[in-house]
């Protein structure tokens, strides 16, 4: 069965008010992600070895593999915005207790998991994702990935929030401003209740 273009959770205009406008999600849901959609379909549709598998097996099957990256790539896409629309919410921003002070517990503070967030994704040079994740180890950590790449595919841990730093992310609400961009959506987007159920 081909893979398909997720409804968002919320409309196109429900973020507009705290600093993701309505242009921005209907190019980047309705264009951006259904262009990775249609890639992968086409690649599987061509390769015998990628049909019968989930999204999850064709990220791990196609990851380092030099003659998949274009399906690792579209693959690792399909898999990141799936996460990404879920990670944010028109109530974004409110931090349950639980996952607050497992947060304290492994960062210091919530305000060093913000910094250690943003650095990850300002420093991500060029295209790609900023992440926390629950690591082997049962501790929190944040990490980045370029691209279409993933925890998923390099085995860091378990994603409890992405946020996209491609520029079709931010460039129409924020232009070149990626660090305003991070900090609007760790305050004002995250959806910390999806990274809480995360944490179980
Ligand atoms: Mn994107």
């Amino acid at each position: 069965m081909a893979f398909e273009l997720p409804a968002l959770p919320y409309t196109t205009a429900a973020l507009a008010g705290r600093g993701m406008c309505q242009e921005t999600l209907e190019l980047h849901h309705g264009k951006h992600h259904q262009a990775y959609v249609t890639a992968l379909n086409g690649f599987v549709e061509k390769n015998a070895d990628l049909q019968g598998k989930t999204l999850e097996e064709i990220v791990a099957f196609s990851y380092n593999k030099p003659d998949l990256a274009p399906v690792f790539n579209n693959a690792g896409q399909h898999w990141n915005h799936i996460l990404f629309w879920q990670n944010m919410a028109a109530d974004g921003g409110a931090i349950p207790s639980k996952l607050e002070a497992k947060l304290v517990e492994d960062f210091g503070s919530v305000q060093s998991f913000k910094d250690a967030f943003k650095a990850a994704g300002v420093g991500q040079f060029g295209s790609g994702w900023a992440w926390l994740v629950l690591a082997a180890d049962g501790k929190l950590k944040v990490t980045k990935t370029p691209n279409g790449s993933n925890p998923l595919a390099t085995g860091e841990g378990k994603v409890l929030l992405g946020v996209d730093v491609w520029e079709h992310s931010y460039y129409l609400d924020f232009r070149n401003r990626r660090p305003d961009y991070l900090t609007n959506w760790l305050d004002n987007l995250a959806n910390y209740e999806y990274a809480a159920a995360v944490l179980g």
